[in-house]
């Protein structure tokens, strides 16, 4: 019986997110153990079809919703870049103190021997200050307008879009990156950790072993692309 799941990027309020389809099969994985986490981009201000006020509102009434359905697991939400936004962080302040079976997290948490975290440090070489830096100018971001909107929408389905993450993102780079994150953060290997969770590549990865860290990744709920809810030591 897994003790544990693990979601990421399921960019909720974007036209290409497809997530909605897998919400159900998410809390009814969640109400079967006792810890889930969302790795970050599970809502997506930047492209949201409907204003930042209203999207956070409705994430807050999911959360609400999610972690009073299956009470006897705790929840526990890291941020990405795309949900990093200052009224979803004052919203979740507040949510915190309202949801006893809820948690969250800028950057990362720690369960047992293993990390989650977002994946956005992937980037290029990060440390904590570094990433702080970066998602800095995800606070008050505009969403885009609906023309670019639907712009990226064209791309995404017609996934010309597909093979830059691949060339960028190689997984080894992907993986060196992160690693090398958690260290400067006294998570990595040396401080007992196992297993990484991450998301933030849309690119399914399990099982993948770097340096005495194993690495998992369930993809992204959008159109085009494979998704899973991950079981996760922790
Ligand atoms: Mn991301």
């Amino acid at each position: 019986m897994p003790k544990c799941f693990f979601v990421s990027d399921l960019h909720l309020f974007a036209n290409r997110s497809n997530a909605h389809r897998y919400l159900e099969q998410i809390a009814q994985s969640a109400s079967r153990v006792e810890a889930f986490v969302l790795g970050g981009d599970i809502f997506d201000f930047r492209w949201a079809r409907i204003p930042t006020l209203r999207a956070v509102e409705s994430a807050a009434r999911w959360l609400d919703d999610l972690t009073s359905r299956c009470n006897k697991c705790r929840f526990h939400l890291v941020l990405g870049n795309h949900d990093y936004h200052q009224v979803l962080i004052d919203r979740l302040t507040r949510l915190e103190k309202q949801i006893p079976n809820l948690s969250w997290h800028r950057y990362y948490v720690r369960l047992g021997n293993s990390v989650f975290l977002h994946g956005d440090v992937a980037e290029r070489r990060m440390d904590a200050r570094m990433l702080a830096e970066a998602r800095q100018q995800w606070l008050d971001r505009r969403r885009r307008g609906p023309f670019l909107s639907k712009m990226y929408d064209v791309v995404v389905l017609t996934r010309l879009h597909k093979p830059v993450p691949h060339l960028v993102f190689s997984k080894r780079i992907v993986v060196r990156r992160i690693m090398k994150y958690l260290e400067s953060i006294e998570q990595g290997p040396r401080n007992g950790v196992r297993h990484v969770y991450f998301g933030h590549t849309h690119k399914k990865l399990l099982n993948y072993r770097y340096r005495g860290l194993t690495f998992h990744n369930g993809g992204a709920g959008i159109k085009g692309i494979k998704f899973r809810i991950i079981e996760a030591k922790c």
